[in-house]
């Protein structure tokens, strides 16, 4: 089975996980990647930077006429971000799981969101919505590339049944 079936018979995707920067400056870091981590998704990339207002523009260009966006690129301004993208089966809506609901309040405990914020404008986290989405954020935030490599075997054997 080549690597290319694999990815696809699993419904492997790839999905862009961000630490916010309430969330990098409240030292949540280590605990977000913990989740991917032990949940078993594999990491293909990781950096931390300061996006620029136009960079966070455009990663947000959906939500350009919302009343709340000036406030939100405000927020997303106040510090450094870590992105990630994490990969495996059914990485997008299982991502979006784990974060929680996109207001904190109304997150099951378990939930990242759910167990470290309050408020919608102090979330913590980004996940993708879909997979198109996911490419072209991943796209936007790394430009240069991702990595691309396949775990030991039998670990994959250990998270996945094929
Ligand atoms: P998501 O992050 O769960 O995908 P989106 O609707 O894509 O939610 O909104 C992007 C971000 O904008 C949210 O995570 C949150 O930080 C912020 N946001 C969304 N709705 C509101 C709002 O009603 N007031 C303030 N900020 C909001
Ligand atoms: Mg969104």
């Amino acid at each position: 089975v080549s690597s290319v079936s694999f990815f696809t018979s699993l419904n492997m995707e790839r999905t862009y996980i961000m630490v916010k920067p309430d969330g990098v400056e409240r030292g949540l870091v280590g605990e977000i990647i913990k989740r991917f981590e032990n949940r078993g998704y594999q990491l293909l990339a990781l950096q931390l930077l300061t996006p620029t207002k136009e960079h966070l523009e455009q990663h947000y260009a959906d939500l350009k006429a919302k009343p709340f966006f000036p406030g939100l690129i405000q927020y997303m301004l106040s510090g450094p971000v870590v992105g990630m993208v994490w990969a495996g089966k059914d990485a997008v809506k299982t991502g979006r799981k784990m974060l929680g609901e996109t207001n904190p309040l109304a997150s099951a405990p378990g939930t990242i969101r759910g167990d470290y914020c309050i408020e919608v404008g102090r979330n913590i986290c980004h996940g993708s919505d879909s997979v198109e989405s996911a490419e072209k954020e991943i796209a936007l935030w790394f430009p240069q590339g991702v990595a691309d490599y396949q775990r030991n075997k039998s670990l994959t054997q250990l998270i996945y049944e094929n």
